[in-house]
């Protein structure tokens, strides 16, 4: 655990222990060695992969960002005159472009007190934070580099004079995790709100399989090298020597889950050796790495999950397309 120097707001913990760095050795061991193979999303995300999430953020076929910051942009205000919330606590913040509409709201209200992004990228948490406190005056960040699947009790406990929180996962990240994961962490995140705290969460909605597809395989290939970037993740981290450009980037909409699947598919027959874990895997040409679900949503398969996980929609925003949505919900 360590302080960011030389900023009286700003307080940075990190989690992320040797422990967590056998994370991705045990995802890959496990994941490279089952009949179909499989990554979790979660480790795309080093200082590259977090740019290169931020360029697909700004790319035209890559509507989420966009519709859910209209959302914000309208809705911000009521959100916060609603929540009366001082304090935003933000799981898997990134570069916290979104946070900063939500902070402007309770500045704007007067209720502004502090700010506690949560990501395992410490690159994007640190570079955000830092830009935050010179922004506004009245805002201390208390950032948690960390896994929000392992480290929720690491988020401080609510700032002395109780403050409202509210506790966002935007985005869309939710759907990057199954259905039973899925509501597993819904319920662990719930347990971090007060009666009067509420969950905001970003879920990309259901809609037509070209525009959801587009979205996932962008004409410039951005999103491409962002699927590919999880192999020199491995290559780097755990001395690995696959060739990134030997693997196609693959991305479709599977009706019958509703959710986007990315995967790597190798353009030949592939043998790869992963030093770090003294192990060997062949793919064979055409055989597939499964590396990101994304999950697709319509508000009564929302308020299900809610439900299953002690949680309760209050109230529900769309874009003017109907393309995305954000949700204020209470624990039951
Ligand atoms: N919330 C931002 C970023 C979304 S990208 C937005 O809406 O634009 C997903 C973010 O979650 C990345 O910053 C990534 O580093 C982080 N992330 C992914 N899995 C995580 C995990 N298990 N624990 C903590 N952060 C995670
Ligand atoms: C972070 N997550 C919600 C993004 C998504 O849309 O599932 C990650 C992403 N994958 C490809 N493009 C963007």
């Amino acid at each position: 655990m360590r302080s960011a120097a030389g900023c009286a707001d700003v307080r940075i913990q990190s989690f992320l222990s040797e422990a967590d760095e056998r994370s991705l050795a045990n995802d890959v061991l496990d994941g490279l060695t089952r009949p179909f193979k499989e990554i979790p999303p979660k480790h795309f995300y080093d200082a590259r992969g977090s740019e290169l999430f931020e360029r697909i953020c700004e790319l035209p076929e890559y509507y989420p960002t966009r519709a859910e910051r209209e959302i914000l942009h309208a809705s911000a205000e009521a959100i916060v005159s609603r929540t009366g919330a001082g304090e935003l606590v933000e799981l898997g913040s990134g570069s916290a472009e979104k946070a900063r509409i939500l902070l402007a709201a309770m500045s704007t209200a007067g209720t502004l007190r502090r700010y506690v992004p949560l990501d395992v990228s410490e690159r994007a948490l640190e570079a955000a934070a830092l830009e935050l406190v010179d922004e506004f005056d009245e805002l201390s960040v208390h950032g948690v580099i960390g896994d929000f699947e392992r480290h929720l009790n690491r988020v401080p406990g609510p700032a002395a004079g109780g403050t409202p929180r509210i506790v966002a996962l935007l985005g869309g990240t939710i759907g990057n995790f199954p259905p039973g994961t899925r509501r597993r962490l819904l319920r662990e995140i719930g347990r971090l709100l007060e009666p009067h705290d509420r969950l905001l969460l970003g879920t990309d909605l259901v809609k037509d399989p070209a525009v959801l597809e587009a979205a996932y395989d962008d004409a410039d290939g951005v999103t491409a090298e962002f699927n590919r970037n999880v192999l020199h993740v491995i290559n780097r981290e755990l001395e690995a020597d696959f060739v990134p450009d030997a693997f196609e980037h693959i991305a479709f909409f599977d009706r019958r889950h509703e959710w986007i699947e990315m995967r790597l598919r190798a353009r030949r027959p592939c043998s790869v050796l992963v030093a770090g874990l003294g192990l060997r895997v062949e793919f064979a040409a055409g055989e597939e790495l499964r590396t990101e679900i994304s999950a697709k949503f319509t508000r009564p398969r929302l308020e299900a999950d809610f439900q299953a996980a002690g949680l309760a929609l209050d109230q529900w925003f769309t874009d003017g397309d109907g393309l995305f949505a954000l949700s204020l919900a209470r624990r039951l």
